[in-house]
């Protein structure tokens, strides 16, 4: 049986409801909806404030109940939740205690996906680089790769054209892996960070969220971990298939280490030198090898891993350099919501560096930031919601800061403040939401209001 079969032979009858009309709750109405199944769409958002589309599933029959989410979910079947609505919301606390059993868009994927070779990749931070390392290299071997997930691109679209022997490599956040009961054949975890608290409860429950990448795998199942972390060393012991490694410091019984300046497989085999790679900071090394030991486990030669490593030259909005004016360079790094990427993000250049902080806080712990910050910049602009809080920490240790509104006045601000020969990093540490549609959004705005100076 199709994929397409499959699901409408499991949901023949039944009722759907789709909470979220986002990238994710518009690519599944399209799939349902082209299936002939009864929808109810429902958004916390007004009508007027969602995209055109979402009037055209009401012309097909939906049922459209928008400005708040409809408690008409209670009577469906099965309910899809978007990642960005928490399962605390009250219309989602009680469809669950109703016993309706709740999707997302990549566990729905995950079930139907007819390719035999499926990566989920999570992790705290690189989770988006790593999964395209892997996708690159999975590429050199002529196969026809999707690549999607949280990095942007729901895939439940692509059910129907998918075969067997395509290869798909899925970036998974905790939000989605939350309500996962299966896992992907192969699964990856970068690293694992303070994140995402004020949606989870706590550590726990984040850790136990990304463990979901792997704790349903059954045999033949294999997970990628980080040798260099306590905490992801201490995964392995509930990994129900086989456990490969990575390591920026020392050598892996099975999967990817750095051998000096080389990077290796753990039989030795050399792939290719750290310089070799387009790839700024320690932290991508760390990413280069995680991908490669997944690619290692699915069978990518080492010759396609290598010039998959090499030739990537790096996504928006992670470390990226947008202009160099004046002799300053700079860098939009809008990617990094969390202190811990801003300290990856510092440690990856040796020029000073003027950074630009701050947005909405999740609750995260920061002190480890402010020292780093000492340490690597020579002065600070912050911004936004945090900006205080931010301001308050750097005064603390006597580093230079000036606290501004938002981004237009920060980018303003370091217009004036850095000298030639630094680094302007945007790598703000914290999410965008008091100011912005999201990371990227903030990103978009960070380069035009930079690309502006120059006129
Ligand atoms: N909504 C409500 N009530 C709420 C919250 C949201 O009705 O309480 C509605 C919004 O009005 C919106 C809709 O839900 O119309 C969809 O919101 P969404 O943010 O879940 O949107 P999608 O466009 O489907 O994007 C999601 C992921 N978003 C989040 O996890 C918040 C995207 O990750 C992902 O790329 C996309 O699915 C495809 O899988 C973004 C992200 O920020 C980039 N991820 C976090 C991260 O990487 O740190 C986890």
């Amino acid at each position: 049986m199709s994929a397409l079969q499959r699901i409408r032979a499991d949901f023949a009858g039944k009722r759907i409801a789709i909470l979220g009309l986002g990238r994710e709750g518009l690519a599944l109405a399209r799939l349902f909806s082209s299936l002939g199944f009864l929808l109810l769409l429902s958004d916390d958002r007004p009508l007027e404030e969602l995209p055109q589309e979402v009037r055209q599933f009401g012309d097909l029959g939906a049922q459209i109940k928008c400005g708040g989410l409809s408690l008409e979910a209670l009577k469906c079947d099965s309910c899809f939740v978007s990642p960005g609505i928490p399962l605390s919301h009250p219309v989602v606390a009680r469809v669950a205690t109703r016993g309706i059993e709740l999707w997302n868009e990549p566990r729905f994927f995950l079930r139907y996906c007819p390719a035999e070779t499926v990566i989920g990749v999570t992790g705290s931070s690189g989770k988006s680089t790593t999964a395209s390392l892997i996708a690159a290299a999975l590429r050199g071997t002529g196969r026809r790769v999707y690549l999607g997930g949280n990095i942007g691109r729901p895939l439940v679209g692509e059910l129907a054209h998918l075969q067997a022997e395509d290869a798909v490599v899925l970036e998974l956040s905790s939000f989605q892996l939350q309500l996962f009961k299966e896992s992907p054949k192969v699964a990856v975890i970068t690293n694992i960070a303070p994140n995402h608290l004020d949606r989870h409860a706590d550590m726990a429950e984040y850790i136990a969220a990304k463990a979901n990448v792997f704790r349903h795998q059954r045999e033949g199942g294999a997970v990628v971990l980080n040798a260099d972390q306590e905490v992801s060393r201490q995964l392995a012991a509930c990994a129900p298939g086989t456990v490969s490694w990575f390591s920026c410091f020392g050598s892996v019984p099975s999967g990817a280490w750095l051998k000096g300046d080389e990077l290796v497989l753990a039989d030795g085999t050399p792939l290719c030198r750290a310089s070799e790679l387009k790839l700024r900071g320690q932290h991508n090394l760390a990413n280069a090898l995680a991908a490669a030991a997944a690619c290692d486990l699915v069978g990518v030669p080492p010759e396609a891993i290598a010039r998959g490593l090499t030739s990537f030259t790096g996504l928006p909005h992670r470390l990226e350099l947008v202009e160099c004016i004046d002799g300053v360079s700079w860098y939009n790094d809008s990617i990094a919501t969390t202190p811990e990427r801003s300290i990856a993000a510092m440690h990856a250049f040796n020029e000073p560096i003027l950074l630009l902080a701050g947005g909405r806080d999740k609750h995260l712990p920061w002190e480890a930031w402010a020292e780093e910050a000492k340490e690597h910049a020579l002065g600070v602009v912050a911004f936004g919601e945090a900006g205080d809080m931010i301001a308050a920490l750097l005064r603390a240790r006597a580093v230079p800061v000036q606290r501004v509104r938002g981004l237009r006045d920060a980018v303003h601000l370091a217009r004036n403040l850095a000298p030639p020969g630094c680094v302007v990093l945007l790598s703000p540490g914290c999410a965008s939401y008091d100011e912005f549609r999201d990371f990227e959004d903030r990103g978009e705005a960070f380069r035009a209001l930079v690309r502006s100076l120059r006129t």
